[in-house]
């Protein structure tokens, strides 16, 4: 049998993501608690609750998982409302907290990227218009100079906003996420919003720590028409990738918006972005359907081979991450995969989409794009949001009654991969052996 092995570059970053909602615990000051308190809201009625504990310390075993497994980087986020739990207060021990955690990443040499604003806001910033607000820009800046005043001395990586064309569909057009509205108007105007935000975030952080790389997690589906050849199926792709894929990242190379239902000038975020941060999960077959006016006229759908993880909500498809990566390397800047990874609670299929995954993010590296680094989500089973606690994307698995965690597989293969900085043949035959000629052809 063949040895051979793929690669990585001197000095790549490995790590996981992790967002503070999701695994902080006891977040009760924030929209998406509000969120959980209502009925119908999340699947099976489920809350984040204690989440993973880090709020009660358990990020210092969980890191150490991360270090134990040969990472060294870490993604996580700043809990807005643990900061600002009222407009006119800071909380100096939450600050003290993240700046020992943060302490806790050095100790443990991970390299931290921090992320500013992953979905979360204080339930008084909702309660003042939220986003809808103009006075939300300014807002967030004063919240965003206090962090980077307090944490800059551990950070040099920054990203302002986790999916933001994610978190303007879900909860203002569908209205499945906090706070719950149903309007393309406003779900315009709160990009523009964001927009904005980010771009005085980059300033601000710029100003006070002149040598920091900040960036945007850009959520990308990669997108197919149904029939190659159809106008509609066509045409329906193209709106949602114009709107969902590129609505948010196009104005931060032209200064512009420029959507057939809405048009706006936005100069000062023309180049705010130091690297591309880049989510990617799957593809979707786009098929023209009148009855999904809400989602620009898109059926999305997986091929029927697809194969699926539990629930069916990602199809294992790495030919989609290499057109996500094509896209990406067009902005011309430094990219960072933030996210990628799939929920499987018996890891039957999280190993072979991690190493195809992988061996297209290689074969992206070889081609020269400037690839810099890869958080696999996620290092724990952490609150997926309104799917609750039904989806396990975590390399270890948590038993949220006994805050217990169980390596999976795919821990150790990961933990081989950071090793090496690569992949490896005889990986391959230990984790995935059915990917063996697909990977290393003889
Ligand atoms: O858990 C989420 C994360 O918060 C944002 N990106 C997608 C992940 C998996 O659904």
């Amino acid at each position: 049998m063949i040895e051979a092995s793929y690669h990585f570059p001197r000095g790549f970053l490995w790590g996981c993501a992790t967002a503070s909602h999701q695994v902080e615990g006891n977040n009760t000051n924030n929209t998406w608690y509000w969120w959980e308190q209502q009925p119908g809201k999340i699947l099976n009625g489920d809350q984040s609750g204690l989440a993973c504990d880090w709020w009660g310390g358990r990020w210092r075993e969980d890191f150490d998982r991360a270090a134990s497994g040969n990472q060294n980087a870490h993604r996580m986020s700043i809990e807005w409302s643990r900061i600002q739990p009222t407009p006119d207060r800071w909380d100096e021990d939450a600050l003290d907290y993240y700046r020992e955690m943060l302490q806790g990443l050095y100790e443990r040499k991970l390299t931290p990227l921090i992320t500013l604003h992953h979905f979360s806001e204080p339930i008084w910033f909702l309660e003042n218009g939220g986003w809808e607000n103009d006075q939300a820009v300014d807002i967030f800046a004063k919240y965003v100079r206090k962090v980077v005043e307090a944490i800059k001395e551990y950070v040099n990586l920054w990203v302002t906003f986790n999916e933001p064309n994610l978190y303007v569909a879900l909860g203002y057009v569908q209205g499945i996420w906090p706070p719950g509205k149903t309007d393309l108007k406003s779900a315009f105007q709160v990009a523009r919003r964001l927009i904005l935000a980010h771009a005085q975030a980059y300033q601000i952080i710029h100003s006070l720590q002149p040598e920091a790389r900040v960036g945007l997690a850009h959520h990308f589906l990669a997108l197919q028409p149904a029939v190659s050849w159809s106008p509609l199926d066509r045409l329906a792709t193209s709106l949602l990738q114009t709107t969902l894929n590129e609505m948010i990242t196009n104005p931060l190379k032209s200064g512009k918006m420029n959507l057939i239902l809405y048009q706006s000038r936005i100069p000062q975020a023309k180049g705010t972005q130091d690297f591309l941060g880049l989510n990617y999960y799957t593809r979707s077959t786009v098929a023209f359907d009148l009855r999904k006016a809400d989602e620009m006229f898109a059926r999305r759908f997986f091929p029927e081979n697809a194969e699926l993880s539990d629930a069916g909500h990602i199809a294992n498809d790495p030919l989609g991450f290499a057109e996500a990566l094509r896209w990406a390397n067009s902005f011309n800047l430094p990219i960072i995969i933030t996210e990628n990874g799939v929920n499987d609670i018996e890891d039957r299929l999280r190993p072979r989409y991690i190493l195809q995954h992988l061996h297209q993010l290689w074969r992206a590296v070889n081609f020269n794009f400037p690839i810099k680094g890869y958080f696999h989500w996620s290092l724990v089973d952490n609150f997926e949001w309104e799917r609750g606690w039904t989806q396990r994307f975590g390399l270890w698995a948590l038993d949220l009654k006994t805050q217990q965690r169980t390596r999976r597989p795919s821990a150790n293969l990961y933990a081989d991969i950071c090793r090496e900085n690569g992949i490896t043949s005889a990986m391959v035959e230990k984790y995935a052996p059915s990917l063996f000629d697909q990977l290393f052809p003889a």
